[in-house]
């Protein structure tokens, strides 16, 4: 059953719970690969959700901003390649919310430890604003926060658990949005963290 949260937002609960396991070993090759690292936010802090990504291009804090580039700031690396399995799910995920045609360029991964939290923003570094976001929940369970088109108001609140799938387009893709800190707790398959991984379409 899939939940339209509001115009261009679908939420398909349980929709990766099947392929759990070799999606997460796809992930764990890519964090094998590229470390996830708290990365320095343009405003000097560390971010508390440790991230890597896999695909063409990859997201990356920088002092001079948010930005989309090909290879690793510091080794010049390119990422390390989109696994099939996980460009296989994002594919059929953003086609079984209505947006068939959804082809990823880039792949972020969070992971959180408990404790670990996203503030509230906007994802608007990608240029092609009119393809969704695929974003795949694993692990311990987290409160997702969703606001509106201001920063401010009181966002609603979203429990995601392991398998959990949100497709983020249309008129829902520029709101804002933001994770609680991470509840302690251990997943039978995924330990003592949680991971994201979200799907974007960069170029248009
Ligand atoms: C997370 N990640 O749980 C979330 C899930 C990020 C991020 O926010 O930027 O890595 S993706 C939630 C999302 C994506 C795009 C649009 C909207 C929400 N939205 O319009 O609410 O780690
Ligand atoms: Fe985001």
């Amino acid at each position: 059953a899939h939940e339209t949260l509001a115009p261009g937002a679908v939420l398909m609960r349980g929709f990766a719970r099947e392929g759990d396991g070799e999606l997460l070993q796809a992930v764990e090759s890519v964090m094998a690969q590229a470390p996830p690292r708290h990365w320095q936010t343009p405003g000097g802090h560390s971010m508390s959700v440790a991230t890597t990504r896999c695909g063409p291009l990859g997201w990356v804090p920088g002092a001079d901003g948010y930005h989309y580039a090909a290879q690793h700031p510091i080794t010049q690396a390119p990422w390390p390649a989109m696994p099939g399995c996980l460009m296989d799910f994002a594919v059929s995920a953003a086609a079984e919310a209505g947006y068939p045609g959804f082809v990823p360029d880039s792949c972020l991964i969070n992971l959180y430890v408990p404790g670990a939290k996203l503030g509230m923003h906007q994802d608007k570094d990608e240029r092609d604003l009119r393809a969704p976001i695929v974003s795949l929940s694993l692990g311990l369970p987290a409160v997702f926060l969703w606001g509106g088109h201001q920063r401010t108001g009181s966002p609603e609140r979203y429990r995601l658990v392991h398998g959990d799938v949100v497709v983020w387009g249309g008129p829902s893709r520029l709101r804002f949005h933001g994770v609680l800190p991470l509840a302690d707790g251990e997943h039978a398959l995924v330990g003592r963290r949680r991971i994201n991984v979200t799907f974007r379409r960069v170029r248009p």
